[in-house]
């Protein structure tokens, strides 16, 4: 079955180039979360798949692919960048499709993705080894090379923009590409790849294997001839893939998630700071790594903050993917279960407000309403967990102090905000917050490909984006000549 008009083959993986069907021939079902309808069915990929995938990844880093200058490798990636945006219609509407997030978030991504690739492509041949003065007789230097064949395993819940900040920047460096997508949502890794195809990317160089974590994920983070591993997903899988990918001695970029807080205190511009209040955790029906599901208050503010978000909850609607609503379903019902079984923790706290689900939603979509608790402790589990769906708590703090503290006090350490107009304050926030990412005044800074990004504690390590993402793909070699 070819999904037009993107020439997708989405119950075959892509290797070497070609649609080839897995080797078991099995397949599993793609369910579109904004009514329960089967969207397609996808490749089951297994281990022989993978293997395939490395043989062919292996192949394109002997041939055209490991022989091209990074000046080829940029114009290349700055080529596919064009080619997706002018995909950006039919990519928009499978990502929304597939992960039923809202089509104007379905088409940002898809201009992330572009971005990513002109970002990447102009960087690949900017990428300099140094000299380094040494003792008599001696010229050292420095090279930065690919690592070789590189395993991206990725979610569901932004698969464009996830591949063109590690994909792109492993292809920047030279390395060659297995992708392993989610069971959830594979269909623009599948169309990407084809899109890369299309645009002269050497075959081999991006391969894309759907199928299970356990199955297909697990012999991807496990071969032997990948050497490096960059995972984006829960704890749980982050921990096993550090432990497996760690008997090969293989390196690993883990980007695990959050319970990112937002900042306010009495001083803030209080008016700037309530559209990202509220636009940071419903984003993608909150399921994204980097969202903020805290939101903590200074005294003097906290009613008024309060009220504020309130009305923009009650405002907020929910719905279908394409009818491009505030929010859409989460990506599946195993995701809504999650969350509802949050929702069922907080039992014992008082619902502060909820956003709608359209009176027409299917019944047979993953809706969960928008949520917000207010008077939260900051110690109680939807305070400390991540729920990963459209549900934000409020607490309430009394100083600067207290604010760290309860920042600082989960497990992660993704992203936080500061939302103050005191610049002392501003820097001794920026150095207190633990997190991957401070942003002061904003939330997010756009998303802008430029910033380097990952966490800290069970938020993970390692980290893509920006410039320094292209040293996580590469590795330094040190070359020391003595010529007497
Ligand atoms: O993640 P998984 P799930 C969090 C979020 C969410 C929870 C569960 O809290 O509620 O994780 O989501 C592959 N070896 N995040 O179950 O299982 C899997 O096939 C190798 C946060 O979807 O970690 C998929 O491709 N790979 C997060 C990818 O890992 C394995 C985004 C992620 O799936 C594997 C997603 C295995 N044994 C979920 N098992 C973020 N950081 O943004 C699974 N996979």
């Amino acid at each position: 079955m070819l999904i037009r008009p993107l020439n997708i083959d989405p119950d075959n993986c892509f290797i070497a180039g070609a649609w080839r069907a897995p080797l078991s021939g099995k397949t599993l079902s793609l369910t579109n979360p904004s009514d329960g309808s089967t969207l397609c069915h996808i490749a089951r990929g297994g281990a022989d798949d993978i293997d395939a995938a490395v043989l062919a990844a292996e192949a394109a880093l002997a041939g055209e692919w490991g022989k091209a200058t990074a000046a080829e490798r940029g114009r290349m990636l700055s080529k596919i960048g064009r080619a997706v945006l002018k995909n950006i219609d039919e990519l928009a509407r499978l990502e929304a499709m597939d992960v039923g997030k809202p089509l104007k978030q379905a088409r940002a991504d898809v201009l992330a993705l572009a971005r990513y690739m002109e970002f990447y492509g102009g960087a690949a041949d900017k990428v300099h080894g140094e000299t380094i003065p040494y003792l008599d007789g001696y010229t050292v230097y420095t090279l930065r090379e690919p690592h070789g064949v590189t395993g991206h395993i990725i979610p569901w819940n932004y698969p464009m923009q996830i591949i063109g900040r590690s994909v792109g920047a492993a292809l920047a460096m030279g390395n060659a590409c297995v992708l392993k997508p989610a069971e959830e949502a594979c269909l623009t890794a599948l169309a990407f790849a084809e899109i890369a195809r299309t645009a002269g990317l050497p075959d081999g160089a991006l391969n894309v294997v759907p199928g299970l974590g356990a199955e297909a994920g697990a012999a991807l983070s496990t071969h032997k001839a990948v050497h490096h591993i960059s995972f984006t997903g829960s704890v749980g899988v982050g921990k096993l893939i550090q432990q497996t990918a760690g008997a090969n001695v293989v390196p690993v970029t883990l980007e695990l998630g959050g319970k990112s807080p937002q900042v306010v205190f009495d001083d803030a511009n209080v008016e700037a700071a309530l559209p990202f209040l509220v636009n940071a955790g419903i984003q993608n029906a909150g399921q994204t790594c980097s969202a903020s599901s805290r939101i903590l208050v200074q005294h003097s503010v906290y009613d008024q903050v309060v009220d504020a978000m309130i009305d923009r909850y009650q405002s907020l609607q929910t719905g279908p993917a394409l009818s491009d609503l505030d929010v859409g379903p989460l990506v599946s019902h195993r995701q809504k279960e999650i969350v509802e079984n949050f929702l069922a923790k907080g039992g014992d706290l008082t619902i502060a407000a909820q956003g709608q689900i359209i009176g027409d939603a299917p019944d047979g979509g993953a809706y969960v309403a928008p949520t917000l608790f207010a008077d939260v402790s900051p110690n109680h589990i939807l305070a400390q967990d991540e729920i990963f769906g459209p549900v934000q708590v409020i607490i309430p703090f009394d100083d600067e102090a207290e604010a760290i503290a309860i920042a600082n006090g989960t497990d992660f350490g993704l992203v936080a905000s500061c939302w103050s107009e005191n610049g002392a304050r501003q820097m001794r926030m920026a150095r207190a917050l633990r997190a991957g990412q401070v942003f002061i005044n904003n939330y997010g800074a756009g998303g802008g490909v430029e910033l380097p990004f990952g966490g800290t504690g069970l938020s993970g390590h390692g980290r893509e984006k920006g410039f320094e993402a292209l040293y996580g793909f590469s590795v330094l070699k040190t070359v020391a000549a003595l010529h007497h």
